[in-house]
């Protein structure tokens, strides 16, 4: 809890130019244990410092600001920030930059293929204008989530979803809600792969939902989508889900094992178009990734 004792902690220094008040992380920042209530504390604290002692060239009717080191000179510091009238020399009003020693990289730069987060969002390598594929993927934008369609030689789904993680920690393996979602994905698959492929088929983020994994029956029920979602829309080939190979010895802990060909995981098939049920361990020849769209 703040307290104004905890002014005490604030250190008042005087650099050329002129005095700042720096407060220690853990008071400074919005992210702190006092939050918000610690940042207004500081300014009333500064602001006493300016009339009571005479902050030089601060002027009196102007609070000072907060200011956060920028290293790497792009105009996005980071925390914590330091309260001072005038704007102290390498630092900016902003925060937010991801990577301090880089001015490539900040809020708003444009995400390229470097297998780095470059504008900061906490997602490598997304759909941006100058990014629209890397790495085998075709990379595009849907009601501003950034979704991902690669191909690749061959992937068993535990691998494609790693690879959707990989690229931050908003996204999965792509789950599909609607038909529109549904016809959408099949159109960026249809760019991709070969049409005259029968196995150009990718793993989507369908699989059967643990509890489960030791029964045989192929009951539509049991899916869900690995994001957590429910399957709130079916897009199921004919005759699909069969649960086609269950030995029903197997364990749950067997779903990826060769030995127990359970078909738990489910793909989207091209040539066909809908989704399919398939032993997890199969080799599918590209995989779709979405990540969560931005708040
Ligand atoms: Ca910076
Ligand atoms: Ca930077
Ligand atoms: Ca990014
Ligand atoms: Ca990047």
């Amino acid at each position: 809890m703040w307290s104004p004792h905890h002014g005490a902690l604030a250190l008042l220094l005087c650099v050329a130019g002129g005095c700042f008040v720096d407060y220690p992380p853990e008071l400074s920042g919005p992210g702190g244990s006092a939050g918000g209530e610690s940042t207004a504390a500081a300014t009333t604290e500064a602001e006493s410092h300016a009339s009571d002692d005479g902050f030089e060239g601060c002027p009196s009717t102007d609070p000072p600001g907060i200011w956060y080191l920028d290293a790497d000179g792009d105009d996005w510091g980071v925390e914590p920030g330091q309260v001072a009238c005038d704007e102290p020399p390498g630092t900016s009003p902003a925060r937010g930059d991801c990577d301090d020693d880089d001015p490539e990289r900040f809020p708003g730069a444009l995400e390229v293929c470097d297998g780095e987060d470059d504008d900061c969002d906490e997602i490598i390598d997304e759909f941006s204008p100058a990014n629209d594929s890397c790495l085998g993927c075709s990379l595009s934008e849907r009601d501003g989530a950034p979704h991902w369609f690669c191909k690749v030689d061959a992937i068993d789904w535990v691998g494609a979803r790693a690879a959707c993680v990989a690229r931050g920690w908003t996204v999965e393996l792509l789950s599909i809600h609607d038909e529109a979602s549904y016809t959408w994905a099949r159109k960026q698959a249809e760019a991709l792969f070969d049409v005259a492929d029968p196995i150009a088929t990718f793993w989507i983020g369908l699989r059967r939902a643990d509890p489960h994994w030791t029964g045989c029956e192929a009951d539509v029920e049991q899916w869900q989508w690995s994001d957590g979602s429910p399957v709130d829309f079916a897009a199921w080939t004919m005759g699909q889900p069969d649960a086609a190979n269950c030995d029903p010895m197997c364990s749950p802990q067997h779903a990826l094992d060769d030995s127990c060909p359970r078909e738990n995981c489910g793909h989207m098939l091209y040539t066909e178009g809908g989704w399919n049920d398939r032993a997890c361990y199969a080799k599918g020849v590209g995989y779709a990734c979405r990540a969560a769209a931005p708040p």
